[in-house]
């Protein structure tokens, strides 16, 4: 644990993106949701819905369903087809952040409504836990739980903001996190409100 509380390797760049640069993303995420739309996950084994919407792109989307669970595949689970490149912009910025010599293959896109959480879990579904994992945040405002590698180790809260950018890598790459809140109306970014998150990974060993 570092000085500050967080996990070794948690990097958090706040107000890492200008408006401008959070308005081209917008943009490029737009292009991506009209041709692999958002669709609802729904957890393994319950089939309950996720509250958050999702779709990816890159060479593999991470998706989830009731009869084959959490996994990365190369087609959206609802058009059949492959997803979207991952916009150049973001590319640029896993170049620049990552410190990791090979290119992201997924980029997951989270949309959250002013009411939608995501529980604490650890992203394990990759193969290359040596990638970090890099998050951006657009949108409303939200509140963030970081806790340790076991799900009672102690946990923190920290708010994320529109062009907020957290890197996870190192000791915190297997951290258990969620999203406790949103906090509706804290954003002019996205017209209709709501709050989206990037996140790019490495999913197959280099
Ligand atoms: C900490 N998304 O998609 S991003 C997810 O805001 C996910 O949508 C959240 O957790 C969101 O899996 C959090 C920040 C994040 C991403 C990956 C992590 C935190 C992480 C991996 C390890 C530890
Ligand atoms: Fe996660």
């Amino acid at each position: 644990m570092a000085a500050t509380g967080l996990p070794d390797g948690f990097s958090y760049l706040p107000d890492h993106l200008d408006r401008r640069a959070q308005e081209a993303l917008v943009g490029d995420i737009r292009a991506i949701v009209a041709k692999a739309p958002l669709y609802v996950p729904v957890m393994p084994r319950t089939g309950k819905a996720m509250s958050v919407r999702m779709t990816n792109c890159g060479q593999l989307g991470w998706v989830t369903d009731k009869e084959r669970g959490y996994r990365y595949q190369p087609l959206h689970p609802v058009t059949g087809q492959a997803w979207p490149d991952i916009p150049p912009a973001l590319l640029a910025l896993w170049n620049t952040l990552s410190g990791f010599d090979a290119p992201p293959e997924a980029c997951l896109v989270n949309f959250y409504d002013e009411t939608a959480k995501m529980g604490l879990h650890q992203d394990r579904d990759e193969a290359e836990f040596s990638a970090p994992v890099l998050s951006i945040s657009l949108g409303d405002s939200c509140l963030f739980r970081i806790g340790g590698p076991s799900r009672g180790d102690k946990a923190q809260s920290l708010k994320l903001r529109s062009g907020d950018i957290v890197i996870l890598g190192g000791k915190s790459r297997l951290a258990f996190h969620g999203v406790t809140r949103i906090y509706p109306d804290t954003s002019t970014l996205l017209k209709k409100g709501g709050r989206i998150n990037l996140t790019l990974r490495r999913v197959t060993p280099v």
